[in-house]
């Protein structure tokens, strides 16, 4: 795969109430993008980031999910990486949602079109506020019955307040749910439902004409709002003109003085492309975030503080390891600053002991791709999401956050409701700095493209005491 450069790299959690379509988005969008080869159904155990035994049988997300989606918009010749992390929506499991969104720059929250805001849709809010993340609201079951965009907004601004801001409008209500109109372009978006995600962009419907032509005004207006040099030029003409609302819409939506609101039917993969484009063109870059940092092992309690930069020494950040009595440790890690280079050691500021990172690859839901930089002495950058096969304990972190992530981690292998009792948590039953277990729980194949034979994990130990106290 190709190294992408800091500036075409995405960062995306996906967030939101359980059952409101997180996973089957992730599919659809994959798809879209022909990162596979049909559409993967979450009801049919055929998603892509819900891959394990236990996932696949309850039809919900128990653990952190990988995906990337390389994805060009319209009128931008290089394709952007989009790193797609799907995260548990269930209650029980949202200490793992909120230890992994810490990796991301944005949020998508998705929102079910029928329900509206609900428990942990101001949940996942609140994450979002804590890592400073800039969102947008997805509104998703836009095919149900008795969905309604307009209750749906009045729902996000009786709880978000007016931030919330539509950038397309739904064509065709319900089952007739078809396509959005951009907002920002001015244009129809229609989708054959079930199709490949990608819109015939047409003029506006008529019916629609007068809707959307308030609703972009409405738009415009807050993205003006806030912006001298924007309310000057909106205050002359009367509008904004397309070149200036992206960028302007991109400030706000950074700022986080604008949510944007977009809708899908993940089922049905529309609204697909629309919303690809929209994170590529409007949600931040890695480098867009001031810097990384950590309080120095040792005790001193010095502050180390990097620029998010390639120029910069190798910094990386672990957000989850996995342990395998197989495949061997499993580590997720985000490149924060510098180039990583295959084989490299480097040293683990928590303990300060050096280790060595072999078999970098690339997460593909349970597949595992070698990245083109291979074992050779090119390096992979661009504060990309990977995984490696670290011998020895996973690399600890860098930043604040990670620091953060290390802490609820360690809580959460002390806390009573760890002890096997709770449904899913007893999937989780050691210290993440540990290795966590659940690859003891996961069956699945993962295949190595690295020059090594595809592995399946096994079942250890532990995944069959968990389970033991599980049934
Ligand atoms: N009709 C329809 N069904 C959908 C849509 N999106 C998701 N579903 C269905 O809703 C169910 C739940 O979808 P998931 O993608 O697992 O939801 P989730 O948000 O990932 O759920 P958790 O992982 O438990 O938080 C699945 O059966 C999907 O097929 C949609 O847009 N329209
Ligand atoms: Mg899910």
């Amino acid at each position: 795969m190709k190294a992408y450069a800091t500036k075409d790299i995405r960062n995306v959690g996906i967030v939101g109430h359980g059952g409101t379509g997180k996973t089957q988005l992730v599919s659809s969008l994959l798809f879209t993008v022909g990162a596979t080869q049909r559409l993967g159904k979450v009801a049919e155990g055929s998603s892509t980031t819900d891959w394990d035994e236990e996932e696949i049988g309850r039809k919900m997300s128990i653990q952190t999910g990988l995906a990337y989606a390389e994805w060009a918009p319209p009128g931008r010749g290089d394709k952007v990486k989009i790193n797609l992390i799907d995260l548990p929506g269930s209650i029980t499991f949202i200490n793992e949602t909120k230890a992994s969104l810490v990796a991301a720059d944005a949020a998508l929250i998705v929102i079910d079109a029928h329900s509206g805001a609900q428990v942990t849709t101001e949940r996942v809010w609140d994450y979002c506020t804590e890592f400073d993340i800039p969102r947008a609201f997805v509104l998703n079951w836009m095919d149900r019955e008795l969905s309604s965009f307009r209750r749906s907004m009045e729902s996000l601004h009786d709880v978000f307040g007016r931030s919330a801001v539509a950038v397309q409008l739904p064509i065709g209500e319900e089952k007739d749910f078809h396509g959005v109109v951009d907002l920002v372009a001015m244009k129809a978006n229609l989708y054959k439902p079930g199709g490949d995600g990608k819109p015939s962009i047409e003029e506006i419907p008529a019916d629609l004409a007068a809707a959307a032509q308030e609703a972009h005004e409405k738009l415009v207006e807050m993205v003006a709002e806030g912006d001298d040099a924007l309310m000057e030029e909106f205050f002359e003409k009367g509008t904004l003109p397309v070149e200036d609302l992206v960028p302007g819409l991109r400030r706000a939506a950074l700022e986080k003085r604008i949510v944007p609101v977009l809708m899908t039917s993940a089922l049905l993969n529309i609204g697909s492309a629309s919303l690809l484009s929209f994170v590529a063109d409007v949600f931040p870059h890695p480098g867009e975030r001031v810097a990384a940092g950590t309080t120095q092992a040792g005790g001193k309690g010095d502050r180390a503080e990097r620029k998010v930069d390639d120029a910069q020494p190798l910094s990386l950040f672990v957000f989850k390891t996995l342990a395998d009595p197989f495949a061997g440790r499993i580590t997720y890690y985000k490149v924060m600053s510098g180039v990583l280079k295959n084989d490299a050691t480097l040293t683990n500021l928590n303990h300060s002991a050096p280790e060595r990172f072999q078999h970098i690859q690339v997460v593909q839901g349970k597949q595992l791709s070698g990245n083109n930089h291979g074992r050779d002495a090119r390096g992979q950058g661009g504060h990309d999401f990977l995984q490696a096969r670290a011998h020895s304990r996973a690399i600890d972190h860098i930043c604040d956050r990670a620091e953060d992530a290390r802490r609820r981690r360690s809580h959460r292998g002390g806390h009573p409701q760890n002890s096997g009792r709770g449904r899913g948590l007893a999937l989780f039953p050691r210290r993440a700095d540990q290795g966590i277990s659940p690859g003891g729980l996961r069956p699945a194949a993962y295949r190595s493209s690295c020059g090594e034979a595809p592995q399946t994990l096994s079942r250890g130990p532990d995944a069959q005491a968990a389970e033991g106290a599980l049934s």
